[in-house]
């Protein structure tokens, strides 16, 4: 049995505190939108800023850790780096509580330029922001860049992208998660780089006042933030292909359809953020058009050659059922789902329509909550539970996962009814045209509380697993 590895124990300790006080950042905000909390709706902006920049760190740097553990199988990451991009982020959070809660720092998660440096908050506190991304980025950086190297170490670069089985050979063999995780990790290096550029546009301006060109920084801004909760998604699935076989107890391989669909993600994943563009004029026209069609093709053939691998993989196979192998499966479902949802939003002539209404984050939580955070607690519980075998009780782990699909989807119905109903995103309070906003929060609120509470039933479950893998760590 392979032991966990301290640091990605330590990972998932950081996931599961972290996970439920951004869950209750986001109750705070449905609270607010449905009037509840009248004088607290001055927080409202801030806390937007901490739950969108924490939930999107949180689940890349979970999705990582996975990505990290099915690499110790194969090949070999190293320790420190490791354990410096463990220092880094908790050095980066806590630069970001600073500035949300000293400085009430309300940018938004992707801090669009040059709202940073306009605020109402003070100076100080975009700077201290800035800091936070820069800390987190640069050790991100570091950490992919290790990974990579210990990919190519094992099997050089163009065998990780299966480059010998669009040749016809099916020799050495290649991991599927292995192909996926260094599409993902290509992706991340490119779209940190670009986030490295906006931060030093960002203190030029801090330092010399030269201002940059807006439609520059918004093109790097996307290109950054579009592409890094993307391939975050990426890792996640690579997680179910290493571990859904060991429930269906059937391989699941490279072969030339999914060595030809991953590299077209590659190709193609890096102009998909256009999308994010559609309502700047001065966007060349060009672009956009290239966004629609680049939206469809990073999505559609990976998803389509997953959604059949798994099926086939589980089709009349000796299913081991338990709260792992069901979040596998629900969480492939959710990552279609929210990914139909983003298809539809990022066609242009729908996306008219749907621009910056509840309809965006309606979709990006679906697949980032019954996505990626399913697919990542069920790795991470699949991992704790090998090495610990702790009886498990049938009954308690289908009522935990009915729990969690029960509350995120009805909370994922009132984004995407208030969406379909034109209530506009980051509205801390509806005025009187958009009550319907209203209702919609307050329903949410409660289904969100069920995906909470189902959320603390798995923490339950995992517990005593991760402290005998802890005993056991390698
Ligand atoms: C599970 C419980 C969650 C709840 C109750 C929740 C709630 C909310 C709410 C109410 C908003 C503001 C919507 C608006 O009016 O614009 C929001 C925004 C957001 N959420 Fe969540 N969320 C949850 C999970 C997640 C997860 C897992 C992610 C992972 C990426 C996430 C990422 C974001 C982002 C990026 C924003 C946009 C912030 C911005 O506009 O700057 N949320 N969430
Ligand atoms: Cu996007």
């Amino acid at each position: 049995m392979r032991a966990v590895h301290k640091n990605t124990l330590y990972w998932m300790a950081v996931t599961f505190i972290l996970f439920p006080v951004l869950i209750l950042v986001g109750l705070f905000m449905r609270a607010v939108q449905a009037d509840q909390l009248g004088g607290a709706q001055a927080w409202f902006y801030p806390m937007m800023t901490l739950h969108g920049v924490g939930m999107v760190g949180v689940w890349f740097v979970a999705a990582m850790a996975c990505a990290s553990d099915i690499l110790e199988r194969y090949c070999d990451p190293s320790a420190a780096v490791g354990r410096f991009a463990l220092a880094g982020t908790v050095l980066g959070v806590l630069l970001l509580l600073a500035c949300v809660f000293l400085g009430r720092f309300a940018a938004g998660w992707y801090f669009l330029y040059p709202l940073p440096l306009k605020g109402e908050w003070p100076a100080w506190s975009a700077v201290t922001f800035l800091l936070s991304i820069t800390v987190l980025g640069a050790t991100w950086l570091v950490w992919c860049l290790d990974l990579l190297r210990a990919i190519a170490k094992k099997y050089s670069l163009s065998r990780a992208l299966a480059w010998h089985y669009l040749a016809g050979r099916g020799e050495p063999e290649l991991p599927p998660s292995v192909l996926i995780i260094t599409v993902s990790l290509i992706a991340a290096v490119a779209a940190l780089l670009a986030g490295v550029i906006v931060l030093v546009l960002f203190y030029v301006e801090l330092l010399s006042g030269a201002t940059s060109d807006t439609l520059l920084m918004k093109n790097l801004t996307f290109f950054f933030g579009h592409t890094l909760v993307n391939l975050a998604m990426y890792l996640g699935v690579a997680a179910l292909y290493e571990a859904l076989p060991e429930y269906a107890g059937r391989p699941w391989k490279t072969n030339r359809i999914v060595a030809i669909s991953w590299n077209a993600v590659l190709l193609i994943v890096l102009f998909a953020y256009f999308h994010h563009l559609y309502m700047d004029f001065v966007q060349p026209g060009a672009f956009q058009y290239i966004g629609q069609v680049a939206s469809y093709f990073s999505a559609i053939p990976a998803a389509v050659v997953t959604i059949f691998g798994a099926l086939l993989l589980v089709y009349h196979a000796r299913m081991r059922w338990n709260i792992a192998s069901l979040l596998f499966f629900i969480g492939l479902a959710g990552w279609a789902i929210g990914g139909v949802g983003a298809v539809i939003d990022s066609t242009i002539s729908v996306n008219v329509a749907l621009h910056n209404t509840l309809w965006v984050p309606a979709h990006f939580h679906t697949y980032m909550v019954a996505g990626l955070a399913f697919l990542v607690i069920g790795y991470f519980y699949h991992r704790c539970q090998e090495v610990a075998r702790v009886p498990e009780n049938a009954g308690a782990q289908a009522f935990t996962t009915a729990l969690l699909v029960i509350g995120a989807y009805g909370f994922f119905a009132m984004f995407y009814l208030a969406g379909a109903y034109a209530v506009p995103r980051r509205f801390a309070l509806y005025p009187l045209e958009l009550n319907h906003g209203a209702g919609y929060s307050l329903a949410a609120l409660v289904f969100a509380s069920l995906f909470l509470a189902g959320f603390l039933l798995y923490l339950v479950s995992i517990w005593t697993r991760w402290f005998k893998a802890m005993g056991a760590r390698a």
